[in-house]
């Protein structure tokens, strides 16, 4: 069963709008875990990602653990190698790095990944990776060793993105990098978006409520945050002032 996917589909097909937080278990303690997610639960999250592009062995089970010791929203894994595959959490985004040319994410940490999905009852969505220039290097570029879309190649987005769709791929994530100086424009998001009628999510350097909405607005079905809410905690309670349109 498909159940995150199907729930992420069901979302977009009736227009409403997802806010995943990012966790990477390398920069949070475990201490912190149930106090974070206390607030996590109160703000207007759908899914918790965890990943980063260096965790250390072992370290993502533990985070997804305590996770799921204090919500009932989906752990999706959003994993920078295989070796953070684990079935504590309930999905795994099985991303492919479309626009480099590294092999490396391309499949060989997919074949590395079997061992550890031999062993796990996860719900595995194949997901199109697309990284676009956010203005700074990232830790996606240096640990993959690619380079990202420039940031106004619209065309390269779009044909990286319907190849994605193509090939099979049951989700897009358009990705400025964790900490980007700038988020993918709204001009790619929404040319992406309507090239593509798979779900679309969108992260990368979303810091104000402002560049929330304007992703949304653009087409982004599902929005991805995690330094907003490292950095400063308080952004849970400005995302839960309003709803989210
Ligand atoms: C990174 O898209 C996510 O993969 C989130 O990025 O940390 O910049 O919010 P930020």
């Amino acid at each position: 069963m498909k159940q995150v996917l199907n729930a992420i589909q069901k979302a977009k097909s009736t227009s409403q709008k997802q806010l995943a937080v990012l966790i990477d278990p390398d920069k949070i303690d475990l201490s912190d875990i149930s106090n974070f997610i206390e607030k996590v639960n109160k703000a207007v999250i759908t899914h918790i990602f965890v990943g980063g592009s260096t965790v250390a062995q072992g370290e993502t089970k533990k985070v997804v653990t305590e996770i799921k010791k204090h919500t009932s929203l989906p752990v999706v894994l959003f994993p920078g190698d295989a070796s953070q595959i684990t079935e504590a959490a309930d999905a795994l985004l099985f991303l492919s790095l479309l626009s480099g040319r590294n092999p490396e994410y391309l499949i060989g940490q997919h074949i590395r990944a079997i061992p550890y999905l031999e062993k796990a009852s996860l719900e595995v969505i194949p997901t199109g990776y697309v990284l676009i220039d956010g203005g700074k290097e990232t830790a996606v570029q240096k640990v993959s060793e690619t380079k990202p879309i420039p940031a106004n190649d619209v065309r390269q987005a779009v044909h990286t993105a319907k190849a994605g769709e193509l090939s099979g791929k049951q989700l897009i994530y358009l990705e400025a990098g964790s900490g980007a100086r700038n988020p993918v424009s709204e001009e790619v998001i929404r040319a992406v978006a309507e090239s593509i009628t798979i779900p679309l999510i969108v992260g990368g350097g979303i810091r104000t409520k402002e560049a929330l909405q304007n992703a949304y607005a653009a087409g982004a079905d599902v929005v991805v945050i995690g330094t907003a809410f490292e950095q400063d905690e308080a952004f849970f309670e400005i995302l839960s002032q309003k709803p989210i349109d």
